[in-house]
């Protein structure tokens, strides 16, 4: 970097001396936050990003991001001295854990405060695909209802099997609110949990053909991508509903979008796909499907709490280099 480079850049010094990267597009309040209460510079997109990275890089010692973006291989290995990046959200595949665990780089997340609201969704996604409530508000607006049809019939929610694939923090939240709708809850996790009075199942397919409906809450990242295959879907079978509200690289999409086009599963509510925001054309079509754009934690409380502990995590590493809630 040449001091004239630096002078001429667009993209001014981090005011108050901290160096400070925001990455992608962030929640407003930590958005703002970023500019106003920290200085931080923000990593543009497109052909500036190398004359950005050639001018700060070095400097850049926290980047701050949101579990979509991240921190990935390319940009991570551009920061030689990253120490921490600070996680909006409770899922952080989008960053390169591994690189960071071999340099020693921090990564700090937001858990709890979204556990409710992402199981929330999960129900939600489970009542719909199983009632059709978002097709027959569509019957309805259609003038179907008007014109002297009825709805068909549509399937029992409450009391059934139910299989939750990861059953962490929001996997055991949806089980406690299935378990109100009388449903009998199995699972598959790497390890069975203790004092839980659910049906453990060693794999994801004996879990899939143990139930009628399966839910993945299963973590993100290269541990679980394609953890629902085409086998596990053939498991749950053509009465089988899958709902997901945990990340789409864990299932594989073209799999899951051939079991539905040719009838070989029941229906699906889906909160994530493979690569957001592109929703596959075959599965808009699909009357059976719900579909959702990733809002699991899209509550106007859930989120303010997210940005909160964000903040919280960014301003106890400025403080004294520890995180809140670390990964
Ligand atoms: C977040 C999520 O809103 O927390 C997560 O892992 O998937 C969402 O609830 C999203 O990651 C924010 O970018």
């Amino acid at each position: 970097m040449t001091t004239d480079t630096a002078e001429q850049s667009e993209h001014p010094p981090a005011a108050n001396g901290e160096h400070i990267l925001q990455v992608g597009p962030v929640n407003p309040t930590v958005a703002s936050a970023l500019a106003e209460e920290f200085g931080a510079l923000r990593l543009p997109d497109g052909p500036q990003r190398d004359a950005f990275l050639a001018d700060y890089a070095e400097g850049i010692r926290i980047a701050v991001c949101s579990g979509r973006y991240g921190v990935d291989s390319d940009l991570m290995r551009r920061l030689p001295n990253l120490e921490v990046v600070v996680n909006f959200g409770v899922g952080y595949d989008a960053t390169d854990v591994a690189q960071a665990k071999e340099r020693g780089i921090s990564i700090s997340n937001t858990p709890d405060v979204l556990t409710e609201c992402v199981a929330d969704t999960a129900l939600a996604l489970y009542l719909d695909v199983l009632r059709q409530t978002s097709a027959a508000d569509r019957f309805v607006r259609g003038g179907g209802w008007e014109s002297g049809s009825s709805y068909p019939l549509t399937t029992r929610a409450s009391g059934k099997k139910v299989g939750i694939l990861g059953l962490g923090r929001i996997g055991k939240a949806i089980a406690a609110r299935l378990e109100a709708f009388g449903c009998e809850i199995h699972y598959h996790n790497r390890r069975p949990v203790e004092g839980l009075d659910y049906t453990y199942h060693p794999s994801p397919s004996e879990l899939a053909g143990a139930v009628e409906v399966l839910v993945i809450a299963a973590a993100g990242g290269p541990d679980s991508v394609g953890l629902v295959d085409a086998e596990v879907l053939a498991e749950l079978g053509q009465g089988g509903f899958l709902i997901n509200i945990a990340r789409g690289t864990v299932v594989d999409e073209r799999a899951l979008v051939s079991a539905l086009s040719e009838g070989r599963l029941a229906g699906a509510g889906l909160d994530v796909f493979e690569s957001e925001p592109h929703v596959p054309a075959e599965l808009r079509q699909l009357e059976n499907v719900v579909l959702l754009p990733h809002v699991g934690s899209g509550t106007r409380e859930t989120r303010a709490a997210m940005a909160e502990l964000t903040l919280q995590n960014l301003r106890s590493y400025l403080q004294d280099s520890t995180l809140v809630t670390p990964i």
